[in-house]
This record gives structure tokens, sequence and C-alpha cells, in this order.
């Protein structure tokens, strides 16, 4: 490998990187089915452990299906007990490999891919971290298959039930269990304790970024509720408007509602999937299911939104002759990052952005177990979650760089 400490070696290795995965799991309309456990998301955990092994770095799974490889250059860390040479431990990096359907390629595989060609860059400049650096793959953060976002590291701190995170199935009615062939192994606080931070790169989802770098201030608190109405099916023919119970319109105006309830909030209301019982053309819908997912710059907001719209949507049921449930499937509260740490890296890559986020990551949930930061790389489409989303090679590239800076400084502390 050319070395990469001159930037057209960066770009270019990083181009040959990116290279290997962006074909895995890509749709024709150039978006990405790479959900949990699906053959693309295997491949690329498989692409992960050659990464590994070409580094040198031992991989290990912590029984919840997320992945960790690792860079060590000494026995002890500086939390106490010595793990074994190449256990994960130290300063942690790295995002997710999984996909909303159609979605983007950089929204988790950057993060991953960009930890590794840091682990490069650090050893091309002879750099020996005192203490390991750990490169993490988390299962299913997009919660695209099995309904509960970033759930591989909700298992690894025990913010999920193992028995519940193995009860929940997929669209064909697979469980977690039946995937995994056991129960996860839920909260490993031992394995947690031996990381000193976290660090998770990450493109950025919207369009706030004028230069290549930003860092992260917080998460926006977010949630998905599932919604399921009750009506009655019939025929779309022979029953009379004013005999109708039809879930359809409860649910329409649920839809509408949400939107209206955000705008007047500032806060971000989004109904993207939906399913209607029995789904034919000319049979009035026994009932309907949808997902809201709902955002807001703060906790009290986000709850008023989720109330006000819950309060109306059944007062619609009411007059619609229908019945409406409100079910919470994952929620997160706001997150707000390490202000000390976050000014810290800002400052070390020479005074980039510091910006919030309206996007859930698993750096959200290591945050109430680590000190925890995020970089952000420039998204010129500013588009995520579909097949628009972009990002320079040049930028990832630097990406890489700040990636590296912020690696060394915090292994070496
Ligand atoms: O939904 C989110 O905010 C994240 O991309 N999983
Ligand atoms: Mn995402
Ligand atoms: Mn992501
Ligand atoms: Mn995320």
């Amino acid at each position: 490998m050319s070395p990469l400490s001159t930037e057209p070696a960066l770009v270019h290795t990083f181009r040959e990187l990116w290279a290997e995965l962006s074909g895995i799991g890509r749709a024709p309309d150039g978006g990405y089915l790479r959900f949990a456990w699906s053959p693309a998301e295997v491949a690329l955990r498989d692409w992960f452990r050659v990464q590994a092994a070409r580094r040198g770095m031992p991989v290990t799974d912590d029984g919840n299906g997320n992945l960790f490889a690792v860079w060590s250059s000494t026995e002890g860390t500086s939390s106490g007990a010595a793990p074994a040479a190449g256990a994960a431990g130290g300063v942690l990096t790295g995002s997710h490999f999984d996909s909303v359907p159609h979605g983007g390629a950089f929204d988790g595989p950057l993060g991953i891919v960009s930890a590794f060609l840091a682990v490069d860059l650090l050893r091309e400049r002879g750099f020996q971290p005192t203490r390991p650096i750990t490169v993490a793959a988390f299962a299913e953060e997009e919660g695209s298959r099995f309904g509960v976002a970033c759930l591989g590291s909700r298992l690894l701190t025990g913010a999920i039930d193992p028995q519940r995170a193995a009860a929940l199935t997929d669209r064909d009615g697979l469980s977690l269990g039946d995937v995994l062939g056991s129960v996860p192994a839920g909260a490993r606080p031992d394995l947690v304790a031996r990381f000193d931070a976290y660090v998770e790169l990450h493109v950025e989802q919207g369009r706030a970024l004028a230069g290549p770098v930003g860092v992260a201030s917080a998460i926006w608190p977010h949630g998905r509720w599932r919604f399921d109405v009750e009506g009655e099916g019939n025929h779309a023919g022979t029953t009379l408007m004013s005999d109708r119970r039809d879930p359809m319109l409860t649910y329409a105006f649920t839809v509408l509602a949400a939107n209206k309830e955000a705008r007047l909030r500032g806060a971000h209301a989004t109904v993207g999937r939906v399913e209607v019982t029995p789904n034919a053309t000319n049979a009035i819908p026994s009932a309907v299911r949808g997902w809201l997912d709902a955002r807001a710059a703060d906790d009290e907001t986000l709850a008023g939104l989720v109330e006000a719209l819950a309060k109306k949507a059944t007062e619609r049921a009411g007059r619609d002759g229908t019945a409406i449930r409100f079910t919470a499937e994952s929620t997160t509260g706001e997150v707000r990052f390490d202000a000390a740490l976050a000014e810290s890296l800002a400052t070390l890559l020479g005074g980039v952005p510091i910006l919030p986020t309206g996007a859930g990551h698993d750096a959200g949930v290591l945050s109430a177990h680590l000190p925890t930061a995020m970089l952000f790389v420039r998204n010129p489409t500013g588009v995520s979650h579909a097949p628009a989303e972009s990002a320079t090679d040049a930028d990832c590239a630097e990406g890489v760089k700040a990636l590296a800076r912020v690696l060394e400084e915090l292994s070496a502390r």
C-alpha cells in the first residue's frame, strides 16, 4: 500500500477500500438493502474480518452480534485489569453496516472503513497506542429488520432486555433468537468497562457542514411509535359511506395531524411505513398499522408532540367509529455529548464546527456509559436514508485524517 500520509495517496486508498464495499447489497436504484444478518450484511461482516486479519487485529463478538477488531501494542490498559492480548478495550471507534431500505452508501459503513484506514495512517506514522484501539461494527443500528434502533449497542449496554430482543421478529416472522440461534448475551459491563472513550465518524445527515469535518454536540431526542387502528372490514361497493368504520380515515388524519403538530413545535414527524389489512383495492380495511418517527430539540417538546397527537387521533377515531392505540417501540432521550471533549476535539482538528444532529446513533447509546464523541463528514446533498446520500472522496479522506488524529490523542492520554 502506498504511503497514506500524502493527500492523493489517502484519497486513492480510501477510494480503493470503499470500492470493495460499494457493490454489496446495492439495489438497482443505487440504494442499499443491508438488513442485519441478511446475506449482504453478513458479507460486510466477512469483509470486516478480512480487514482485521489483514491488519493483525483479532476479532471478538460480544454475544450480541457486535464485532470488535483490536489493535493493541501493549497488554495493559489504563482501566486496571489487563485483558488478554488483542482483547477489546481502550479507545473504541466504529459504526454500523446495516441500512434502512434503499438507504445511502455512507450511513454507517463510512465510520468503519474510516476506522481501519485511521489505524493504517497511525501505523504508517510509527504510532504505537499506549491503550488498545478497538474498531466496532454494531448490529441492527437502523432497526430496519427487528424494529428497535441501535439494537446491538442497546444489548451491549443493557438498555434492552435480551429476552425481549430475542423475541423481536422481522417481517417474515423470524425472531432475533432464531437468527442468532440463541438469546443474545445482553449487557456486557465487563467489556464496556474496558473502554475509555468512544468516537464514531459518520456522514452528516443534513447540509449544515460548510467544511469537510465537524464535531457533534448533541443528538435530538427521538423515538418510534407504532399506531394500530382497528375498524370494520367490508365491501367497497356495497357499504354506504355512512355505515363505514374505516381505519384508513383515522390513519390519514393521524398522518396529517402529526405533520401539523410537528410544524407547530419546530419538531420533525414522519410516517414512512404502513401496513393495511387486508390490503385489497376493493375492500374497506379492517385494520391499518402505521409507524410514527418523531424527533424534537428537547425531551419536553417531543413528549408534548406525541401526547397532543395521540389525543387528537383518539378523538378522531371516536368520530370514525374506529379505535387507535399507540405503542412506543424505541425511544432515545436527548443526548448531550461531553462538551469539554467536543470542544477539545474541535480545537484539535483546527477549529472545526460543533453541531447537533437529528439522527440517532450508537454513539447516543454509548454516551450514557463512556466519554463519547462524533465526527461528521460533509454530505453535499444533505440527503440521507435515500440513494442520493453523498460524500466526496476528498472529504472522506479528511475524515480519516481527523479520526486518526483523534484516536492518536485519546489513545495516548
Ligand atoms: O434513524 C436514525 O436517526 C439513525 O439513522 N438510525
Ligand atoms: Mn441511519
Ligand atoms: Mn448511521
Ligand atoms: Mn445512526
